[in-house]
């Protein structure tokens, strides 16, 4: 059924059946969440990040399916250093965050799942636009999908029968008033970010942050409404958030949706790849609000 909408959405028979087993995969991850430990791995990711188990048990059920997937060439997670081959004949290089906002799993907060799909083997020198797919997953109390292949962007929900489109026109427009200031420390070194938080406080904007950016986000495309902020500051430039794992593929869904993403200077989508851990300033939502957010910050 979901294989049959896809291909309606003009996805390629390869692609929609590579989505079809991240369908799976992320069936699997969200079932091995319930009743999961929290306890740490004992192991660093390639950032040099302490990883909890379920990073581990995420990263090994996405690699699996993955580097088995006759349609993917390479493929690369956040949690690894390095692209991993796959494939000799596939076409597709596949990038993911297996457990996106795992500092927040002892919390028992949402966390996600966050993946982009480029139609070449290897994407230095390229850019997010050139994404076929970039979908993310949300394992809060139910697991749903955003997911788009380039026709708008499309909600899935799991179910017992497996797979159910819920909202066929995710739509990111102006209305209400929400914000979601990450790195709000930058705001002690930069006083242009410090300025643009208390603008949006005394336009009385509604604060709705978690710390885990797949929730965050998630709250714009549900809501209809709202703006992401992660800005850098003079001890970390780029900030912390990857192009290639979060920024990329929800810059994709972003524009999709009809909302804008930006770097402060221009969008996400038109940045060039120069190294697979490159870290960008990432603005995220309703394009006006994008707007007054590069305006403000230098
Ligand atoms: P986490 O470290 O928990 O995995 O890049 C990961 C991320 O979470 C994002 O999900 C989140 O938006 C961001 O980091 C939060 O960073 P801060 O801890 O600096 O607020």
């Amino acid at each position: 059924m979901i294989y049959d909408f896809l291909i309606q959405k003009g996805s390629s028979p390869a692609l929609a059946e590579l989505l079809v087993e991240l369908g799976r995969a992320i069936e699997e991850i969200s079932k091995s969440i319930l009743g999961a430990s929290t306890l740490k791995a004992g192991s660093k990711n390639a950032y040099g990040e302490e990883q909890i188990a379920m990073d581990v048990k995420a990263d090994e059920i996405m690699n699996r399916t993955l580097s088995t997937n006759p349609y993917v060439v390479t493929y690369c997670s956040e949690e690894q250093d390095g692209l991993q081959p796959a494939s000799i004949d596939g076409q597709f290089s596949v990038f993911h965050d297996p457990l996106d906002g795992s500092s927040l799993f002892d919390v028992n907060f949402s966390v996600g799942t966050i993946v982009g799909i480029y139609p070449v083997a290897d994407v230095l020198g390229h850019t997010p636009r050139e994404q076929v797919a970039a979908l993310y997953a949300v394992y809060g109390p139910r697991t749903t999908v955003m997911l788009s292949v380039g026709k708008g962007v499309q909600e899935f929900l799991l179910t017992e029968e497996g797979w159910v489109l819920v909202t066929e026109e995710v739509a990111v427009t102006a209305g209400k008033k929400y914000f979601a200031p990450g790195n709000l420390r930058a705001t002690a070194e930069r006083e242009d970010y410090f300025n643009l938080v208390a603008s949006f406080i005394k336009e009385k904007y509604t604060l709705r942050y978690s710390g885990g950016m797949v929730p965050d986000i998630n709250h714009i495309f549900k809501k209809g409404s709202g703006i992401f902020m992660y800005p850098g500051m003079p001890s970390a430039p780029d900030g912390k958030l990857r192009l290639m794992y979060e920024c990329g593929p929800m810059a994709f869904l972003m524009e999709q949706a009809g909302g804008a993403s930006s770097n402060g200077k221009s969008s996400i989508l038109d940045l060039q790849i120069s190294s697979l851990t490159q870290k960008t300033p990432v603005y995220l939502g309703v394009k006006e609000e994008v707007e007054k957010v590069c305006a403000a910050v230098l």
